[in-house]
């Protein structure tokens, strides 16, 4: 059995990269003149495989702002963690969650990265409206954050990838507005475990890659990280089976089954994949932050749950 994801979708010769990626890239660059302020959503359960790689050469010197986004679906202690590296790294970092998360406090961010270019245009007498552009990976919530700020709903969204197709530009206030664009990957994916990564939480299209080998390797995963709450959820009834028989013991025990009693792995792919996405196995972040430096020196002997990367490989 081939285990790559990524491997398999190149095997069904599909384009890993489709043409309404590049145009999203095009539709970013055109754009970025206009805007003051980059705010880069990434994923707080994965949040480094959802960093686009090409970002730093994409929007040059603009102003950043990184928010680690669905927030309410990862572990806040992770969560703190990655905030203090990215910081540690010079970033401008915040956690945000679009069910809950107040507006306002995004907004006195977004001010303050825009405050050198709001007082140099006060100095001539003008009140500036700051324009700021929300880059990410697909699904990861830039339309559902676009609405958050806005308070009411504009910017379509869904749980799946690809849903925006064009750049689309909501005014919050007259002196503030956000652009919502598409969701942006690129071209190659160096790293199995942050192109698995994204397969998990619903970046990449599910139709392009082999769902079964992804719910294995998840529910694998979830053994390991979460090993309770995937026994429980999906009444597995034989831990310690691996690989597809697994996922059919997940099948068995949640009664996905076919004529004859048959694991109806398809189905069983399908529903764990889903419940994981929404976050019924409970707040989970797949990613360990690499130590900063001033905690490294307060604790030499790291726990495993500063030091382990808790994917597979
Ligand atoms: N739990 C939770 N779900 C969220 C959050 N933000 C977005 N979602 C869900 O994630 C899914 C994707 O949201 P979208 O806002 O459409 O994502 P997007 O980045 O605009 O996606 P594309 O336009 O396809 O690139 C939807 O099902 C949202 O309800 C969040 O902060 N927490
Ligand atoms: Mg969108």
């Amino acid at each position: 059995m081939n285990d790559d994801v990524i491997l398999r979708a190149e095997e069904k010769k599909i384009n890993w990269y489709p043409g309404h990626m590049a145009r999203a890239k095009r539709l970013l660059t055109d754009q970025l003149s206009r805007v003051d302020v980059v705010v880069e959503l990434c994923d707080a359960r994965i949040p480094r495989a959802s960093r686009n790689p090409d970002l730093d050469a994409l929007v040059k010197g603009k102003k950043r702002l990184l928010v680690l986004g669905k927030a309410d679906l990862a572990e806040e202690g992770a969560t703190r963690a990655w905030l203090a590296y990215y910081r540690s790294q010079g970033l401008d970092a915040m956690s945000f969650d679009s069910v809950r998360g107040r507006p306002k406090d995004v907004v006195a961010r977004i001010e303050r990265a825009a405050s050198e270019a709001v007082a140099r245009m006060a100095a001539r007498g003008v009140k500036k409206t700051v324009r700021v552009m929300i880059v990410g990976v697909p699904n990861v919530g830039k339309s559902t954050f676009t609405n958050r700020i806005n308070g009411a709903s504009i910017a379509k969204t869904g749980d799946r990838p690809g849903v925006t197709r064009s750049n689309q530009w909501v005014r919050i206030t007259p002196y503030l507005e956000l652009l919502d664009t598409p969701g942006l990957l690129w071209p190659k994916i160096d790293d199995q475990q942050d192109a698995r990564a994204l397969a998990f939480v619903g970046t990449i299209n599910d139709q392009i890659m082999d769902q079964q080998m992804l719910a294995i390797r998840l529910l694998e995963l979830l053994m390991q990280i979460k090993r309770d709450a995937a026994i429980a959820r999906f009444k597995i009834k034989e831990p310690d089976a691996a690989g597809l028989a697994l996922l059919e013991s997940a099948c068995r025990g949640r009664g996905w089954l076919m004529p004859g009693g048959i694991a109806d792995t398809d189905r069983g792919a399908a529903v764990i994949l889903d419940e994981f996405r929404a976050g019924k196995l409970g707040r989970l972040t797949l990613q360990r932050a690499p130590e900063t430096e001033k905690k490294a020196e307060k604790k030499p002997e790291a726990g495993p749950e500063q030091k382990s990367e808790h994917n597979e490989e």
